[in-house]
C-alpha cells in the first residue's frame, strides 16, 4: 500500500463517505458533514501511515488515533469496519446510534474496540491525546524504542480548537516538545451556526507556532499533500499541526460547504445526488469487493511489525517482561500494595504527630512512588501546596522524559485531560494536584474519566474553609457534593494520616475508577492507631469510636477534618451522660455500594444522627435522614484564619453537641 492511484484513493475514501451518509440516514440522526469532508485525510492516514493491527486492537505499541471531533463518529466506525476490526461489522454500522450497538452516537472507548478514547465534548480529544503522547515519550525513555515507539494522531475540528481546553493542551504539548503528536485539523470553516467567521478570526497556524509547534496548511482533499505533510511532521522535533482545508460534506450537491450538513441526515435526494457526484453506484451498506479488499489489505499492513514487536518483548529478560506486562495490564498486586501500606503505617506509628492530610499524602507518596514506577505525578503549579512531589522525584521534561513529575503549569483542565490520556495509553497511573475548589476547572475531564472507567487520581488539597485566609474564592463549599454526584467517581476525604494512606491504597487498587483525594491544608491529629492492619476505609464509612456507658443515643457522622470536631463533641455529650458513637465517612461512594444490611449496621440505631462536614448538606440526608442534624456550611466562606472561620460558621464541638441535644429533647 505504498502508493495508490488517485482513482484508487478516491474509491476508498468514497467508501467512508457512503457508509457515513447511509448510516446517518438510517439512524435518522447523526453528523454526515465531517466524515464526508475528512474522508481523504482519514484514508491517507489509515492506508499509508497509521501503525495498527485490527487483529490486536490493544497492541501496546500501536499508533493512537483520536477523533477529537467525536460528532464525526461515523468516520471512525467506517474506518474500523473497512480495515477489519471485529468489533464493527456492517450490521453494527446499520445499527448506528441504536441501544446496545457498538456504534453509539459519539465514540465510547468502553463500547467499541479500536476506539482509543471517548470523545464528543469538543476539545477533550486533543487534550487527551497530549497525555497519550506524554505517556509514549515517558515509556519510550523507560523501555527503549524497541518496545515503545509510536505516534499519536488527532483529527480535530474548528470546535476542538475554539474550546479553551485546547489552549492548555497545545501549550503543554509545545512546551514538552511532544514531536510524536500530529494534529490533523479539519479546517472546513463551518460550525453549527454557519461559517466560523461568525465567531472566530484566530490565525491557527500562528497560534500553534507560538506555542512551539510546527504548523502548515494544505489542501485536505489532496492525498499526496496530506501524505507529504504527515511525513514532514514525523520528522519534526516538535508537535505538528496540519491544517487541512476541506469542504464539509464533500460531494453533496447542495449541502457541501454548508452547515446544513453538519448534524442532520442529508435526505434521500441529496444522498442520491452525492452518489452521482462521487460515482458511487453500490447499494447502501454494500462495499464493492475490490474496495473492501483494498481496505482490508491496508488494515493488515502492520501485521509483521506487530509480530516483530511481540518477539522483542518475548526476548526481554523474564523479570523485565513480567514487569512490562504488569504495567500494561494496569495490575497493582495486593502484596505490593499491602507492603507499601504497611511501610507507611510503620512510619506513622514511629512518629505520631499532627499532620495536615496533604502532608500525610506526601508521606504516603514517599513510599508509593518508589514502589510503583507506573505512578506519574504532577501539579497545576501548586506543587508545594498540594505536596504531590515526594523528595527525589525527578521532573518530566523534554530533556528527561523519564522524569516522573509533571509541572502542568496553571492548566487544571488540560492536566485532567492529559491524565485521562496517560491512563488510556496504559503503563502509567497518573496522579496530580490542585486545590479542591478548582475541581470545577477540570470537571469535564473528570467526568470523562468516570464515563470511561479510568484510574486517574486527583489530589485536591485545601478542601474547606479550613484553608483560611485566602477566603471564599478558594474555599470549596459545594464541591464535595458536586463531585459525589458524578457516577463512578470515588471522592475520598480522609480524617487523619492513617486514613490518608488507606485511601491512597484504595485509589491505587481501583483499576476501573477515578478518585479524588480531598485533603486538608490545616493540621489534624492522628485519630487512628497506625499499627492496625485492616483498611476500614474500604467500606466507605465505619465506626471510629463506639458509644460508651450504654447503647448509643447519638451517632455523629463526619468526614475529613470535621471528624476531629465530632470526636470532641462526643466528649461534651459524654459530660451530659449521652453515649455517643463516631462514624468516620471517608468515601460516600464505597459506602453506598455496600449491601443494605451492612450499611444499616454502620448507620446504627441511635435515635439521633448528626453529620458534620465543612461543606453544604447535600448528600448527607442519605445517611442521617431528613430529620437528622447537620453542622456545616449553608453559603460561601470568608477570609480569616481557619479557627476564626470554624467559630464564625458554627462548625464547633459545642455546636455539634447542641444540635444533638436539641434533637434528643425533641424526641
Ligand atoms: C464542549 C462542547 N460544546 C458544544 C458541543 C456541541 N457541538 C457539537 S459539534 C459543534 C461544532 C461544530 O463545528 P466543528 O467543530 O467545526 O465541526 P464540523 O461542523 O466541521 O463537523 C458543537 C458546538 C460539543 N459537542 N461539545
Amino acid at each position: 500500500m505504498s502508493s495508490l492511484s488517485r482513482a484508487e484513493h478516491d474509491r476508498m475514501a468514497n467508501a467512508i463517505r457512503a457508509l457515513a451518509m447511509d448510516a446517518v440516514e438510517k439512524a435518522k440522526s447523526g453528523h454526515p458533514g465531517l466524515p464526508l469532508g475528512a474522508a481523504d485525510i482519514a484514508t491517507v492516514l489509515f492506508t499509508r501511515v497509521l501503525k495498527f493491527d485490527p487483529a490486536d486492537p490493544h497492541w501496546f505499541d500501536r499508533d493512537r488515533f483520536v477523533l477529537s471531533a467525536g460528532h464525526g463518529s461515523m468516520l471512525l466506525y467506517a474506518l474500523l469496519y473497512l480495515t477489519g476490526f471485529a468489533s464493527v461489522s456492517i450490521e453494527q454500522i446499520q445499527r448506528f446510534r441504536q441501544l446496545g450497538s457498538l456504534t453509539p452516537g459519539h465514540p465510547e472507548v468502553e463500547a467499541t474496540e479500536g476506539v482509543e478514547t471517548t470523545t464528543g465534548p469538543l476539545g477533550q480529544g486533543i487534550a487527551t491525546a497530549v497525555g497519550m503522547a506524554i505517556a509514549e515519550r515517558h515509556l519510550a525513555a523507560a523501555y527503549g524504542a524497541g518496545i515503545v515507539d509510536h505516534h499519536t494522531y488527532v483529527l480535530a475540528s474548528d470546535g476542538d480548537l475554539m474550546e479553551g481546553i485546547s489552549q492548555e493542551a497545545i501549550a503543554l504539548a509545545g512546551h514538552l516538545k511532544l514531536s510524536r503528536l500530529i494534529v490533523l485539523y479539519d479546517d472546513n470553516h463551518i460550525s453549527i451556526d454557519g461559517p466560523t467567521s461568525l465567531s472566530d478570526s484566530v490565525d491557527q497556524l500562528a497560534r500553534f507556532e507560538s506555542a512551539g509547534w510546527a504548523a502548515c496548511r494544505i489542501d485536505g482533499h489532496d492525498p499526496d499533500a496530506i501524505l507529504a505533510a504527515i511525513e514532514a511532521a514525523q520528522k519534526s522535533d516538535r508537535p505538528s499541526l496540519i491544517a487541512c482545508r476541506t469542504t464539509i460534506a464533500f460531494g453533496a450537491p447542495t449541502k457541501a460547504g454548508s452547515e446544513k450538513s453538519h448534524g442532520s441526515p442529508l435526505g434521500a435526494e441529496e444522498i442520491a445526488g452525492t452518489r452521482r457526484n462521487l460515482g458511487w453506484t453500490a447499494a447502501p451498506f454494500v462495499i464493492p469487493d475490490d474496495i473492501l479488499s483494498a481496505w482490508r489489505a491496508a488494515g493488515a499492513r502492520a501485521r509483521d511489525a506487530r509480530a516483530a514487536w511481540q518477539q522483542r518483548v518475548a526476548a526481554l529478560p523474564a523479570d523485565a517482561r513480567a514487569e512490562l506486562e504488569r504495567r500494561i495490564a494496569g495490575a497493582v498486586p495486593a502484596e505490593m500494595l499491602d507492603a507499601a501500606l504497611a511501610e507507611i503505617k510503620r512510619q506513622l506509628a514511629a512518629d505520631p504527630k499532627d499532620r495536615a492530610s496533604r502532608s500525610s499524602s506526601e508521606l504516603a507518596l514517599g513510599v508509593l512512588v518508589p514502589a510503583f514506577p507506573e505512578l506519574v505525578g504532577g501539579s497545576a503549579d501548586l506543587t508545594g501546596s498540594n505536596n504531590t512531589r515526594p523528595k527525589g522525584m525527578p521532573a518530566l521534561t523534554p530533556e528527561n522524559y523519564g522524569g516522573r513529575f509533571i509541572h502542568y503549569g496553571i492548566r487544571e483542565h488540560g492536566m485532567a485531560a492529559a491524565m485521562n490520556g496517560m491512563a488510556l495509553h496504559g503503563g502509567i497511573i497518573p496522579y496530580s494536584g490542585t486545590f479542591l475548589v478548582f475541581s470545577d476547572y477540570c470537571r469535564p475531564s473528570i467526568r470523562l474519566a468516570c464515563l470511561m472507567g479510568r484510574r486517574v487520581i486527583h489530589v485536591m488539597t485545601h478542601d474547606s474553609i479550613g484553608l483560611g485566609e485566602d477566603g471564599p474564592t478558594h474555599q470549596p463549599v459545594e464541591h464535595l457534593a458536586a463531585l459525589r454526584a458524578m457516577p463512578n467517581l470515588q471522592v475520598f476525604r480522609p480524617c487523619d494520616a492513617v486514613e490518608t494512606a488507606e485511601c491512597w491504597a484504595l485509589a491505587l487498587a481501583s483499576n476501573h475508577r477515578p478518585s479524588v483525594l480531598a485533603l486538608s491544608r490545616q493540621n489534624l491529629p492522628q485519630l487512628r492507631d497506625a499499627t492496625a492492619t485492616e483498611n476500614p476505609c474500604a467500606g466507605g464509612a465505619y465506626e471510629l469510636l463506639p458509644a460508651e456507658g450504654g447503647p448509643a443515643r447519638v451517632s455523629l457522622f463526619a468526614s475529613g477534618s470535621e471528624v476531629t470536631i465530632a470526636v470532641a463533641a462526643r466528649k461534651r455529650l459524654a459530660e451530659h451522660g449521652i453515649p455517643t458513637r463516631i462514624v468516620s465517612v471517608p468515601c460516600f461512594e464505597l459506602f453506598f455500594d455496600r449491601p443494605d444490611a451492612e450499611r444499616e449496621a454502620v448507620i446504627g440505631d441511635a435515635p439521633v444522627r448528626v453529620a458534620v462536614e465543612a461543606a453544604i448538606r447535600q448528600g448527607w440526608d442519605a445517611i442521617v435522614g431528613s430529620q437528622g442534624g447537620f453542622v456545616g456550611m449553608t453559603g460561601f466562606g470568608a477570609s480569616a484564619p481557619a479557627p476564626d472561620l470554624y467559630r464564625h460558621f458554627g462548625i464547633t464541638p459545642e455546636r455539634v453537641a447542641e444540635v444533638a441535644l436539641s434533637k434528643l429533647q425533641a424526641l
